[in-house]
């Protein structure tokens, strides 16, 4: 079993992305048994790697598993967990993401997160960034994650 290991070193652990999170618009796209609730990217500082987060809830009495995520945006599409040893948070590969039969996941900062590698261009805040998921089930999940700036404050309320 392959397994990486690599020191996180942005975005995941600061306070200020879990604030924001509090205050994202649950935006709902509804995929046969999942339901995908506000699928974001918060745009990283300049030369760090962007993750995806997301809720899924799967409402059938089957587990679904992800075998892989692709995009034709970035390279290399991975599920990471994190793990906190002390100070210093290492990221994980996790190498089938699974949805219990009638469960939520969340994939967010400090816990399991899509890791966006090799972006092949400039992403910006505002835009929609096609993430496809492909089931065991042998379904494709397409999903559009909202690129966001965590520096902007939400006027949710
Ligand atoms: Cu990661």
């Amino acid at each position: 079993m392959k397994k990486y290991l690599i020191v996180l070193s942005f975005i995941m652990i600061s306070s200020s992305s879990f604030a924001f999170m509090s205050g994202i618009d649950e935006s709902r796209d509804s995929q046969g048994e999942l339901v995908f609730i506000g699928a974001h990217i918060p745009l990283a500082p300049a030369g760090m790697m962007n993750a995806g987060y997301l809720k899924i809830t799967n409402s059938s009495d089957d587990d679904i598993e992800f075998e892989k995520f692709t995009s034709p945006v970035y390279d290399s599409v991975m599920v990471h967990d994190t793990k906190h040893d002390g100070d210093i948070a290492k990221m994980t590969h996790v190498e089938a993401l699974i949805v219990p039969a009638n469960s939520t996941i969340e994939l967010k900062p400090g816990g399991m997160h899509l890791m966006l590698m090799g972006p092949r261009r400039d992403i910006n805040a505002g835009e929609e960034i096609l993430m496809i998921g492909l089931g065991l089930n042998g379904k494709r999940y397409m999903v559009k994650f909202l690129v966001v700036d965590p520096r902007v404050e939400s006027h949710h309320h």
